[in-house]
């Protein structure tokens, strides 16, 4: 640290010299992400709410009734009147909730002391965080031939040791849907935990869903649906950090909960102490601003995007993985190896992913993509074989 005070003006200028090696969103360049700019109006309630701490919501009332406000309003979107729940810090901590609550449950109901997992293939690597964490072994169902969750694989995992059965809403690298139902009709009829990681699809499916677009039922209104997680620093346009743990009861909360002395409550079940409200608070703003008008409109663009991008690729003679449900493309060529292009897309300044099952380069088109992106981005995929 330095001796002396330095000028605020120094300081922000050492600052904005290291910013300047960030990539920017609005440049379009960025393909790979699920997160994106957050809107401005989010980022301006974002500051006025910097100091309030739900860690201890005894001193931050207001601040504790927002975040109950925003629980109600996305689980009125996952059909559920009472949902229980927190905004968190992102996708990886809700899932951490959900497995704790299900260990837990299950420890406590059915005396399950090495528990198991079962997740899809296709999940993301939150779990494997958790499942660490949290002392449980992870039993990786298979995908079936759409790359979704091979529902026989499920139910032959199924075991005395399982606490909780995972689907996924949006798949991190492909964008698709499992068959959330026939999970949630053999895990309500096993009598086990059963968690929808929506983390990226649960902003953008019930929207869609509204418009006409052929996509399955994913929420609470399917029996065996324990808990959601949805995250709004994703599809929901809010600021980073922002992630959603929905659960269908409070006994989820409960069997999670340790003794707070000296706070203003007398239990958490968070994970995390301290914590933001100000992601409450605009995650409120960003939700009222848009309403379910604004979210149909967006997520409708993005799709159209996909759409747009999938069917330009196809004439170059690009080979599309699968028919996007959400807004991801995973494709590759038939004559070049897709590391190669990748490698030549960086080059040409584009910061691409690469999925691993299977094996293509994979396109999250997020807000921040537009057409003329996706024009610019087919002319230079034009010039690459
Ligand atoms: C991708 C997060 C990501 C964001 C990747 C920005 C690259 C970026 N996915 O530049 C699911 C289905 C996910 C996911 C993250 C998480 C974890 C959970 N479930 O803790 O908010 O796709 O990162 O979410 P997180």
């Amino acid at each position: 640290m330095d001796e002396k005070p330095i000028d605020k003006d120094i300081i922000l200028n050492e600052l904005l010299e290291f910013h300047k090696l960030d990539y920017d969103y609005a440049d379009g360049r960025i393909l790979g992400s699920m997160c994106t700019e957050a809107h401005p109006f989010a980022k301006e309630v974002f500051c006025k709410f910097l100091d309030t701490n739900l860690g201890d919501p005894g001193l931050f009332k207001g601040t504790k009734q927002i975040e109950n406000e925003v629980i109600k309003s996305i689980g009125e979107l996952l059909s559920i009147d009472e949902p229980y729940g927190h905004i968190v810090t992102g996708g990886t901590e809700a899932n951490l909730m959900a497995i704790r609550a299900a260990r837990n449950h299950a420890r406590k109901y059915k005396g399950i002391v090495d528990g198991e997992i079962i997740i899809p293939a296709s999940a993301h690597f939150s779990f494997k965080k958790a499942a660490d964490m949290l002392n449980l072994n992870i039993v990786e169902a298979e995908l079936d031939d759409n790359y979704k969750i091979d529902v026989d694989s499920v139910k032959s995992l199924i075991s005395d040791k399982t606490v909780a059965i995972v689907a996924i809403a949006g798949t991190t690298e492909l964008g698709l849907i499992d068959p959330i139902e026939e999970i949630s009709k053999i895990a309500f009829e096993n009598n086990i935990y059963f968690h929808v990681d929506a983390a990226f699809g649960g902003f953008s499916i019930p929207f869609l869903r509204d418009l006409g677009y052929d996509l399955p039922v994913f929420d609470f209104s399917l029996p065996g649906v324990c808990s959601i997680t949805v995250d709004p620093h994703k599809m929901g346009l809010a600021p980073i950090p922002a992630g959603g743990i929905l659960f269908r009861e409070e006994e989820y909360l409960e069997v999670m909960a340790v003794d707070s002395p000296y706070l203003t409550v007398k239990t958490q079940s968070t994970i995390v102490g301290t914590r933001l409200g100000a992601s409450s608070a605009a995650t409120y703003a960003v939700m009222k601003y848009f309403g379910k008008e604004g979210y149909s409109k967006l997520a409708n663009e993005m799709m159209e995007n996909t759409h747009f991008l999938k069917e330009g690729l196809k004439e170059l003679g690009y080979d599309v993985v699968c028919e996007p449900e959400l807004n991801i493309v995973a494709f590759n060529h038939p004559d070049v190896e897709t590391n190669l292009i990748a490698q030549k897309l960086e080059k040409l300044g584009w910061k691409v992913s690469v999925a691993k099952c299977p094996v293509a380069i994979r396109i999250v088109l997020m807000n921040h993509i537009k057409k003329n992106h996706l024009k610019e981005l087919l002319e230079d995929l034009k010039e690459i074989y």
